[in-house]
């Protein structure tokens, strides 16, 4: 499948597991992070089957985020499909003890930075009136669980979005639409928890959470169906997994 993808979020997590997906695809890579190393490391990994270019940028800062798509080579430069995956939970306080720069910093990378790195897509793919973009949402963005509050107002927000760029972009040839993930292992818990890797783990122990691989290989059919079909909103969970409150562990 010759297309050309970017993906932020890339460095770890669902992100990462997509461009292996993809790779193995035959899709032409644009990777981007924040965290070098990774970024190194997992393009010399899969530049061994495709064509892979790598940016570091943080989502938050719309000057790094819009120099660095103009930056891309010719090569590179047509985007056909773009996953706004770049994202986390920070904190899990009640809305009274909750820390306003973790506020900050969900609202402004899983939102902002969604819509930073769309704006400057867009503009390309409405010109060749072709696109595919996927937002990462999640079940958090379905139904707000104790302590989820800001976390879980990003991604409404999400599904916000979701919808009102499929709105406004009908008729111009470009397909939206969102993938929301339940509780997938990954280093998202880590994060949430600032480094705390024991009370990380207890998330995902007591039954079979979803993998990275799972939900990239959703990733993957969402993009490879027909030109008129459109997978609008697409939620999964793990089978012990029934709501955003509701898992079955052992
Ligand atoms: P990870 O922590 O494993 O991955 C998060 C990715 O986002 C990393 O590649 C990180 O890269 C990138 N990122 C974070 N902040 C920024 C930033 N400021 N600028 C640029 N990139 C950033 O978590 P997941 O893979 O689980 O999360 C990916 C997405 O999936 C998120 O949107 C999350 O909300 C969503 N999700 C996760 C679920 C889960 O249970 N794990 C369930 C539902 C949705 P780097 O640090 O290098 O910048
Ligand atoms: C991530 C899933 O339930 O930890 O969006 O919020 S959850």
């Amino acid at each position: 499948m010759n297309k050309t993808v970017f993906i932020t979020g890339a460095t770890s997590g669902i992100g990462m597991a997509t461009a292996r997906v993809f790779a193995k695809n035959g899709m032409r890579l644009i990777l981007c992070g924040r965290r070098e190393d990774r970024l190194k490391n997992i393009s010399e990994e899969l530049s061994k089957i495709t064509e892979v270019h790598t940016l570091k940028f943080d989502v938050r800062h719309k000057e790094e985020v819009f120099s660095a798509i103009q930056s891309l080579p010719k090569q590179f430069s047509e985007i056909d499909i773009l996953i706004n995956d770049a994202g986390n939970a920070h904190g899990m306080e009640t809305i009274d003890q909750g820390n306003v720069d973790d506020w900050d910093a969900m609202l402004d990378i899983n939102v902002k930075g969604m819509l930073y790195v769309s704006k400057a897509i867009l503009p390309q793919m409405i010109a060749r009136k072709s696109g595919h973009i996927i937002n990462i949402g999640s079940t958090a963005g379905k139904e707000v669980y104790p302590r989820g509050n800001v976390y879980c107002a990003s991604k409404y927000a999400v599904d916000a979005l979701t919808q009102g760029m499929r709105i406004d972009l009908n008729g111009k040839g470009i397909k939206v639409g969102a993938i929301n993930p339940g509780l997938v292992q990954t280093e998202f818990s880590e994060v949430r928890f600032k480094g705390d890797r024991e009370r990380a783990e207890k998330v995902y122990q007591g039954y079979v959470p979803l993998q990275p691989e799972d939900i990239a290989e959703i990733i993957l059919f969402a993009v490879t169906r027909p030109p008129h079909v459109n997978i609008a909103d697409l939620t999964v969970m793990c089978l012990d997994q029934a709501s955003s409150t509701i898992v079955n562990k052992k």
